[in-house]
């Protein structure tokens, strides 16, 4: 960077401890020096931020306003040093002052303002948009408590609040001058004015939204974007002597809201709750951030009319769909139009992606909690049904099915789905089977009606976060052999290729792997007090706890291993940790049932000295952004082994390949394209595939005690869940798990399971051959250039959101 002096850089971080701690530096401890050293490089944020601004303002630039509940942003520090491109600088300045930027680095509480993947998603988004130099802002919730602490006791989840604002947050910057006014509940009245019906909101509570501003920096380029978050606060704090009897209520009710609505994130992934006051979360931010945006709009454009052509709202998922109502009601209520012109600027302005196909995850609100939170937008909303019905109805004159499969209000529910796909001029998939899937079956009907609104969107991870922060060692590597470019420019990597069979650098490219695993070995021993070996093949499977990812078949396959090493001590059989990090929702029995496996699962073998140590388990507490940047780097082999058709596209499989592991995984999601891109023998395929999953699906499943009875091996995995092996005895410990997969086996995990251990053979076998193995997974890192956010975002941009870059000069 080159407005950075390291001696002024010194001198800043010396002063802010004094300035905040009144300490000197050499009392201050290291989070205090992390405080201050956060303050020191946000000094060298705020110009650019100002400029980027005023370069956006001056442009009047189309802008797209990122609607997410969640942004799983993990820890700032690092990520803001690297895109400054000062991060060796500041390095540099704090080893001077006696300090190591490492440890520095991890006094930052994760920002973990997420579940997994579409929050992370949301969080690569916003970084590739300010490298990209496109206007965008994230819009979200200022959650108290972020995503729950992992802890094990016991060999059980416990969860433990996320406090992550105590110490504050150096980053972020309150806008009280942008407050605006959220209302629920009271009643709608219809007054008269001058010949004109005007819908007046009456009785209700009102909570004040102030946002809190974080800078998104962009990498090298002066660009720093707004990740603005919303807290709550109490319209009027109460006096006691002030209120009759019902305003005081009101006071208290109102009070109350404001402390609930923004306390903690839903710690539900995939999983719908149908919480009223997850519905209030969704008003709250999504009623602010468009107020918000309108009154922006306002000041820089004389006609609302052009709001389709300076502003996008991008919805991430149906969490923030009451946008289109919420958009209405504005255009209606407080702009006056008509309401055929308020819907055509809505359905222009209005874009929705699609993450999931899982049934379970649709939100869908019953209609009275729903009228009774918010009566004015559904009102809104009980006319765009009303209209849309017609619609459907002239489409296809007296099927009753069409209706019932796409209605917005149906079954006394409100369909937040079929809300988004009516009110929005993009529906979009995360990966090209799963956006297959949506045309052709979940969504059929919605294609069919309009099918040049839908497309395919395939994921991506930002590599600033996921190589040059997280793996030091193979980015300098992949620098000196060619060149930096591929920090904003990712397929450069693909000049790797020609060293894959080149001798040297595949002795480089392992060194370095070998590096990696040590690291994590010392955070293993450290975290969880496991010795493993760095030369034995580090498996890994990181992500949310869910039956559809199948950790069960994983763990499974491991019980199975571990009868085998019993019978056979001398197998031939190269050493493996198999290495898990989950979190299970609170509610999800049979996720944390699952956990309680895993744990007792090694707790067996790895103290069973009779197997040499040649199979560990580890389960690693409290998996997230931080300790997942460790776990990457460090990988061998990436599990992505979900039921073929569920996993919409997983991020965490791209996270792998770029940081070289090969994947083992099912055609399921992206896992296909990596595929394409690396070739199948660089990867270890099995099991069904979604057409195959879906046929089983729809000709009512199969029948899993057919495989229980037929093949001894799972037969007795099975059975060891219910004889006490890894339960000391227990025999009810985990018959849950035996009577679901034998009994049901709803994600087809015993029928894939000879095809998983037929592929955990292949990765074990090809292990040996060292120059295979560092070509194979040299090409991953190679051929990961397709996976960049930036490439999704570049493609959102140009087709979605139409936008134009901005250059930005100090
Ligand atoms: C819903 C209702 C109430 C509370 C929570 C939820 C909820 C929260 C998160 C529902 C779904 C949530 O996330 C779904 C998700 O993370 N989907 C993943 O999205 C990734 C990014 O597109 C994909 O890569 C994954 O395949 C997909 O599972």
């Amino acid at each position: 960077m080159a407005d950075f002096d390291k001696e002024s850089f010194k001198k800043d971080v010396i002063n802010n401890v004094k300035n905040l701690f009144r300490k000197t530096i050499d009392e201050a401890t290291q989070e205090q020096v992390f405080q201050a050293v956060s303050y020191a490089v946000k000094d060298h944020i705020i110009d650019r931020w100002i400029a980027t601004q005023k370069a956006y303002e001056e442009k009047n630039a189309k802008t797209v306003y990122y609607l997410s509940m969640e942004f799983l942003m993990g820890r700032a520090l690092g990520n803001n040093m690297i895109n400054l491109t000062c991060y060796e600088q500041v390095k540099e300045a704090l080893a001077e002052l006696g300090f190591d930027l490492n440890v520095i680095e991890d006094q930052e509480p994760d920002a973990a303002l997420g579940n997994g993947g579409l929050g992370r998603l949301a969080a690569c988004f916003l970084d590739s948009l300010a490298t990209l130099n496109y206007p965008a802002y994230g819009c979200g919730i200022r959650y108290r408590y972020g995503m729950f602490k992992q802890a094990i006791e016991n060999g059980y989840q416990i969860e433990k609040p996320d406090n992550w604002l105590k110490n504050g947050n150096p980053f972020e910057v309150k806008r009280p001058e942008y407050e605006v006014e959220v209302k629920f509940g009271g009643y709608v009245a219809t007054e008269c004015r001058e010949g004109k019906n005007y819908f007046v909101h009456k009785d209700y509570q009102a909570v004040r939204a102030i946002p809190y501003d974080l800078p998104i920096i962009g990498y090298g380029n002066n660009v720093v974007n707004t990740l603005r978050i919303w807290d709550a606060e109490p319209v009027q704090e109460f006096n006691l002597n002030s209120f009759d009897k019902g305003e005081y209520q009101n006071a208290v009710e109102q009070a109350n809201l404001a402390r609930n609505i923004v306390e903690v994130l839903y710690p539900n992934d995939n999983h719908y709750s149908g919480k009223e006051l997850r519905l209030k979360q969704q008003y709250f931010f999504v009623s602010a951030s468009v107020q918000r945006a309108i009154l922006k709009f306002k000041e820089n454009n004389a006609d609302i009319h052009d709001l389709p052509n300076k502003v996008t709202f991008q919805l991430n998922d149906t969490h923030p769909t009451v946008t289109v109502a919420e958009l209405m009601r504005i255009l209606v209520d407080e702009e006056n139009l008509e309401w055929d012109d308020a819907w055509d600027i809505t359905c222009r302005t209005c874009a929705y992606t699609n993450h999931t196909i899982m049934a379970e995850a649709l939100e869908k609100w019953p209609i009275d909690l729903f009228q009774k939170l918010l009566p004015r937008v559904y009102q809104i909303v009980d006319e765009i049904n009303r209209r849309f019905v017609l619609k459907i109805e002239d489409m296809y004159p007296g099927n009753q099915d069409k209706v019932r499969s796409m209605a917005i209000l149906y079954d006394g529910q409100v369909k937040m789905a079929h809300l988004a796909i009516a009110g929005s001029y993009s529906v979009n998939g995360v990966a090209k089977l799963h956006t297959e899937i949506l045309k052709k079956r979940e969504l059929r009907d919605f294609y069919e009606m309009r099918p040049e609104q839908f497309n395919n969107k395939t994921n991506g991870i930002t590599q600033r976060r996921f190589l040059l922060h997280a793996n030091p060692l193979l980015a300098d590597w992949a620098t000196k052999k060619v060149g930096d470019g591929w920090i904003t420019d990712l397929p450069v990597l693909e000049g790797l290729k020609k060293y894959a069979t080149d001798k040297k650098a595949q002795k480089e490219f392992m060194d370095i792997k070998y590096k990696n695993k040590v690291r994590l070995a010392e955070y293993i021993k450290e975290h969880n007090g496991i010795d493993v070996d760095p030369n034995s093949i580090f498996d890994v499977q990181v992500k949310r706890l869910h039956e559809y990812k199948r950790q069960q078949l994983n763990i499974l396959h491991v019980m199975h291993l571990y009868n085998e090493l019993k019978a056979n001590p001398d197998m031939d059989f190269e050493p493996t940790t198999f290495i898990f990090g989950a979190k299970a929702a609170a509610g999800y029995k049979t996720a944390k049932l699952t956990i309680k496996l895993i744990n007792s699962v090694a707790d067996v073998i790895n103290n069973d000295k009779s197997i040499k140590g040649k199979i560990k388990v580890v389960f690693i507490e409290n998996y997230r952004v931080s300790n997942a940047e460790i776990i990457f780097a460090a990988a061998d082999v990436s599990e992505q082994i979900s039921t073929a058709s569920r996993e919409a596209s997983g991020t965490g499989n791209m996270k792998f390949m770029l940081n070289g592991a090969v994947t083992l995984g099912t055609m399921d999601g992206a896992n296909v394209e990596i595929v394409e891109e690396v070739g199948k023998e660089n990867a270890f395929i099995f099991g069904l595939s979604a057409e195959e999953v879906m046929k089983y699906e729809k000709d009512g499943g199969y029948y899993p005690m057919d495989i229980y009875n037929s093949n001894p091996k799972v037969k007795k995995v099975l059975d060891q869940l219910v004889d006490g092996t890894y339960s000391n005895g227990d025999k009810e410990l985990f018959r849950d798990l035996y009577d679901s997969l034998v009994m049901k086996d709803v994600y087809f995990t015993l029928k894939d399971f000879d095809s998983y251990a037929d592929a955990q053979k292949r990765v074990n076998k090809a292990y040996k051959d060292k120059a295979n193995w560092a070509k194979m997974v040299m090409l991953n890192t190679a051929c990961a250039g397709k996976f960049s956010s930036d490439r999704t975002i570049e493609e959102y941009a140009q087709e979605i959101w139409k936008l134009e870059k901005v250059e930005v000069t100090l």
